[in-house]
């Protein structure tokens, strides 16, 4: 078969390798000419990568996720590698969607299973290709996948167990319209089967709209009036008490939410509310998601570099009463700030720091909601930023990145900002 690789990234190259495999004949396209290839292939490289696709008589075009490929006067057959996991996954897949809070609550439901017995494997959008392990996973495994809008953009198959988490706004730089980006969201619940099971946040519209999608005979919901709630300072589910939300090390009132969409998430395979506890108790959160990285002279430092959108930094900025020097900006995906300018105020403000492209929007918006002590500082030196913010900080203040940005123009991805922030505020 003559395939092509749209894009060669962690997905492309992890496609490349399955398809290669299977002795096809293989072709990558991608916008960047300097792109690092294998050896001996052929490419298109260039701003007119994907353009007239159909044109080069392919056989078949496999998408990686950020790619875009408006395909309704596509003739040639596209797939993706998240479809083609699916197709062939011989285990039950637990897919876990929503703007933020994804990657917490996929690897929480992954601990919980693993700490129960069973051989998980955690994979998709959190940074494990799916292909890549599909060699790797037995009938009576788990795949926990974590599944982003633009894997699920033209994805027609769902999960068994699909979670749904909070769905606000992001990737407008990419779906032509918020719309168009919950459609895609939605496509985790509507080609499940009666005997699948549908799992929404009760406090988000759009995300029990959603799961009116879904045929599925089981619907879980988790939040207010739910299955899983959180009430009187502990967790239920279902009718037990799981445990006391003092117990939780995570922080945030987001991140309780996060528990209860996993519990949801869980609950078909194990009601071991023992393990449940165990591992709540225990779990102390990924990298760079409102990490506490740097006790100093009674100031503490949390490291939110994850925060690629305002919805997240709100969760951020919400988890803290204490007097906040707080870092801003990044690459623009269109995002509106207001809502994160309307959470800012009122609440004790040490600095305000914007950077990076959104830095001038941010602060403009920040100004037109009267926020207080905000610097916008223009170029990208980073130590120069970060050190503007923390010159001014007195014990008790809390030092937080949030971006509320992606970190592309900037830094490679957010991993690298965290990892820069981290070697600025320890040596300063
Ligand atoms: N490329 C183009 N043109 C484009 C877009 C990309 O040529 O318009 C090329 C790039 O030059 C590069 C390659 O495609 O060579 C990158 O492919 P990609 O953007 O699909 O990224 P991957 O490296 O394959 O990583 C993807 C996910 N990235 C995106 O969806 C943008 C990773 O999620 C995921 O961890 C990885 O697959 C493994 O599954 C990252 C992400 O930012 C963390 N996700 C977004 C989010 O979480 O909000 C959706």
């Amino acid at each position: 078969m003559k395939v092509a690789i749209l894009g060669f990234g962690k997905e492309g190259e992890s496609a490349y390798n399955y398809y290669s495999q299977l002795d096809n004949e293989l072709t990558i396209h991608d916008n960047d000419t300097q792109k690092q290839l294998p050896q001996d292939i052929k490419s298109v490289l260039g701003d007119g990568a994907f353009i007239d696709l159909d044109k080069y008589g392919y056989d078949l075009l496999v998408r990686s996720p950020g790619v875009r490929v408006d395909n309704e006067a596509l003739k040639t057959t596209l797939t993706t590698p998240t479809a083609e996991f699916m197709k062939l996954c011989p285990a039950p897949i637990i897919g876990v969607t929503g703007t933020k809070g994804k990657g917490t609550t996929a690897t929480l439901i992954e601990h919980i299973l693993v700490e129960t017995g069973r051989r998980v494997h955690l994979l998709g959008n959190i940074g494990s290709p799916a292909l890549d392990e599909l060699g790797n996973i037995n009938p009576t495994d788990i795949v926990v996948l974590e599944m982003s809008s633009f894997q699920l953009f033209d994805l027609k198959a769902s999960p068994h167990v699909a979670v749904c988490l909070m769905v606000t706004e992001d990737h407008l730089d990419w779906h032509k319209s918020l719309n168009e980006y919950h459609i895609s969201k939605g496509n985790i619940f509507k080609f499940q089967k009666p005997s699948d099971i549908a799992i929404y946040y009760s406090q988000n519209a759009v995300s029990q709209s959603l799961a009116g999608l879904s045929p599925a005979e089981t619907k879980y919901s988790y939040g207010k009036g739910g299955d899983v709630t959180v009430s009187n300072h502990s967790i239920n589910a279902f009718g037990h008490i799981i445990a006391d939300i003092a117990d939780v090390k995570l922080p945030g009132e987001h991140n309780l939410q996060n528990i209860c969409a996993a519990i949801c998430g869980v609950w078909p395979y194990t009601q071991d509310t023992k393990t449940i506890k165990k591992v709540i108790k225990n779990f102390a959160g990924l990298p760079y998601h409102i990490e506490h990285v740097l006790d100093k002279d009674g100031v503490n430092y949390y490291n939110d570099s994850f925060s690629t959108n305002p919805t997240s930094a709100i969760a951020a900025v919400v988890s803290f009463t204490e007097p906040l020097v707080l870092f801003l900006g990044g690459y623009d995906k269109q995002a509106d700030f207001s809502e994160l300018a309307t959470t800012l105020k009122g609440r004790p403000i040490r600095k305000i720091i914007t950077f990076a492209e959104t830095g001038q929007r941010i602060a403009e918006t920040l100004a037109s909601h009267n926020i207080p002590n905000v610097e916008y500082i223009s170029g990208n030196d980073f130590k120069l930023i970060v050190k503007s913010g923390i010159s001014q900080v007195v014990p008790g203040d809390i030092v937080l990145l949030s971006p509320a940005c992606a970190s592309w123009g900037m830094f490679t991805d957010y991993k690298a900002r965290g990892q820069q922030f981290n070697d600025i505020i320890t040596l300063v």
